[in-house]
């Protein structure tokens, strides 16, 4: 029996669970149900990150103890995924005494290879990131080039981890994994960062206080420890590490979800502590999209935040689960509008599915009694069997590889083929002409074909699926799995409930938006220019946009994967680039004359992204590259320091 370990991130403790942390939670939760339905032991583990100066001062502005602090917002997470049914087997909190002896361990093994050594750190400092940045990296007015709030300079002596070690071992490790990091698109981002250069990494701070202090055998204790050596450090020391170990062979994990925000620190930092450990590496680290509201990004003061329980009190929680399981390409951004979620559930669970499943319901209540025999169906739907169990047979490559949505686009393929076999036999006419062997053929055809797809869709839609086998007289475990997928068997014959329509049509929205009153403009840049600003432009009057005009051109960060040369073209290069999305972009840049081909492969370069696709020389051309020319030649603009592939410019 396999053993499958997979994580979520721990989430911090400042600010209550929406839909973001909802979407990696789902995808963690099926893909643990589903290794357990394949049989396999499996370990889920999901928690909270609550140490830090930031929950500190959280807890410091609502006038509590931070530990009481922490343990209020650690609940509101753990009883949503209770109320979501998570299957998680551990909730995690890095508060939890197991977690530090585990952290402390860890850290002690550091020091005694080497690994770690005391220095002095002087930097500017962005609380709300937890992470210091070189000057050359902060936006105007020494802001985080991450969130973008004021960074403070801090001087202070700290203990470092020699990151810079680990840059050759993690290069060699991305080559020879190439999917270590899924999707296969983020690889070129995290080689690039790493190629230009890792720093040894600040592991400690002396500037506050709630956090795990270093080991007692360094007699230091005025470090605690910083605090995403502290968080990454909960995937083993759920497992005992640094205590009894009792779990350790459930290591190394086989997935750890993430967020694309926070990639770099799993692909690049968690790898090297574990290196430094002398512990293996999680097989695959997979970094999802983001998701915006009706097209922006969620944030408390804009009044916009997706509550999951809003959602799953209007809409049905497994509905909203399918929705996000469903819409978006694992690693690709997605946007929550509660007309995208109708539509889905209309089309996709009420037309396809739903429909189905009543259709047969209906038919074998007048036709039989509801009695479903499956015993002549390979005679009369030898081919439907053999589409449908083909079909089913490739559906564990798209979960191997993190792609959802792609998993449950096949599936549906089922429900087509089912509707399509009631269509062209139509029992209602054979069982006129005296055929009803043949009409209830069709009938058990179905009703196998929806027995097949529940127990495939079963780890997206746990308790929608058990109640269609319940209907349909079976249930689904690890060995019906086996019998009916594994083996593409029949069932066995049986007496068909009734129950009522499971997804009924939605025709309005039914959560209500928050009345525009309510929300809160953040104050706009430009106003705060206006007042303080005694200067007189210079700027020539003609031809202005606005900041919003600006924005409409969408200007993406991209990585340069592929560069030809076109034939029987002396200024056209055809290249394929990286912009963060599913599929690179092809985009045929006239650019010969003053690049090589070679010399672009693996380089940044910033890309107009919602130009329309053009044709050049016969060639789709999906993107435009950013240049400056003069009489010197032609310089393409690239970003100062590596980004990640998709970032915004602006
Ligand atoms: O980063 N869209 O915690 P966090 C999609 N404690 N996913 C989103 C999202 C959105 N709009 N917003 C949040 C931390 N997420 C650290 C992690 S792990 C050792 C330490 C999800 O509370 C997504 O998974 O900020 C993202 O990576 C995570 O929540 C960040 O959660």
């Amino acid at each position: 029996m396999n053993k499958n370990y997979i994580t979520t991130p721990i989430y911090y403790v400042n600010g209550e669970a929406h839909i973001g942390h909802a979407y990696t939670t789902f995808i963690a939760d099926t893909l643990a149900r589903h290794s357990r339905l394949l049989g396999n032991e499996t370990y889920f583990l999901t928690g909270t990150d609550e140490h830090g100066q930031k929950i500190e001062e959280s807890a410091k502005k609502q006038n509590k103890p931070t530990q009481e602090f922490a343990d209020e917002i650690s609940a509101t997470f753990k009883n949503l995924w209770d109320e979501f049914d998570i299957s998680y087997d551990q909730f995690i909190r890095t508060t939890d005494t197991s977690h530090k002896i585990g952290v402390q361990a860890a850290f002690e093994k550091m020091v005694a290879n080497g690994d770690i050594y005391k220095d002095f750190y002087e930097g500017n400092y962005c609380v709300s990131c937890e992470t210091f940045f070189p000057e050359s990296q902060l936006m105007d007015g020494g802001c985080c080039p991450d969130c973008g709030r004021v960074t403070t300079i801090i001087k202070e002596e700290s203990y470092f981890f020699r990151l810079s070690k680990y840059e050759k071992p993690l290069m060699e490790y991305y080559e020879a994994h190439k999917d270590f990091i899924l999707p296969k698109s983020r690889r070129n981002e995290v080689m690039s960062f790493v190629r230009s250069g890792l720093h040894d990494l600040s592991v400690t701070r002396t500037s506050f206080s709630w956090g795990i202090s270093v080991p007692e055998s360094l007699n230091d204790p005025k470090h605690v420890m910083y605090v995403w050596l502290d968080a990454l450090m909960n995937y083993v020391t759920a497992l005992g590490y640094g205590m009894d170990e009792v779990k350790m062979d459930f290591w190394p994990a086989n997935v750890q979800l993430v967020g694309k925000d926070i990639l770099r620190f799993h692909a690049i930092y968690w790898p090297a502590f574990l290196m430094s450990l002398g512990l293996p590496l999680p097989k695959h680290i997979g970094a999802h999209g983001w998701w915006t509201r009706d097209g922006e990004k969620m944030s408390k003061s804009k009044g916009n935040v997706v509550d999951p329980r809003e959602v799953a009190k209007h809409y049905g929680a497994e509905n909203f689960r399918y929705f996000m399981m469903r819409e978006v390409p694992f690693g690709q951004d997605g946007d929550f509008s509660q007309r995208a979620l109708i539509d889905r559930m209309n089309s996709d669970l009420s037309n396809d599915l739903g429909n189905l499943l009543n259709r047969i319901i209906g038919m074998s209540e007048k036709y039989s009694d509801f009695a479903i025999d499956s015993v002549n169906v390979a005679q009369y739907h030898q081919k439907e069997l053999h589409d449908a169990d083909t079909i089913l047979a490739t559906l564990e490559g798209y979960f191997d590889e993190l792609q959802i949505h792609r998993y449950l686009e096949e599936l549906w393929k089922i429900f087509t083929i089912g509707n399509k076999a009631i269509e062209e036999h139509a029992p209602w006419v054979k069982v006129k002409e005296g055929r009803l062997n043949e009409a209830l053929a069709t009938v058990a055809l179905v009703a196998n074909l929806l027995a097949k797809a529940s127990i495939m869709l079963h780890s997206v839609m746990p308790k929608t699926t058990a109640t269609i086998a319940d209907a349909l007289g079976f249930e689904i475990t690890t060995a019906s799995y086996k019998a009916l997928i594994t083996d593409k068997g029949l069932l066995a014959p049986f007496v068909i409930k009734k129950i009522p329509p499971l997804f009924p049509r939605v025709e309005e929205p039914l959560m209500q938006e928050a009345p525009k009153a309510m929300i809160e403009e953040e104050p706009k840049k430009e106003v705060a220019l206006k007042t303080e600003d005694k200067k007189v432009s210079t700027v020539p009057s003609e031809g202005l946009i606005t900041i919003d005009q600006f924005f409409q051109t969408a200007l993406k960060i991209g990585t340069v994967l592929e560069a030809q040369e076109v034939p029987k073209s002396s200024k056209l290069l055809k290249l394929q680039v990286d912009l963060g999305e599913e599929v690179p972009r092809q985009i045929i840049a006239g650019i010969r004359e003053y690049y090589s081909a070679e010399s672009l492969i693996g380089t940044q370069v910033c890309v107009v992204a919602n130009l329309k696709p053009a044709k050049l020389m016969g060639m789709l051309s999906e993107g435009m590259l950013l240049a400056a020319k003069d009489s010197e030649g032609l310089s393409l603009i690239r970003p100062e320091k590596p980004r990640f592939s998709g970032s915004s410019i602006g």
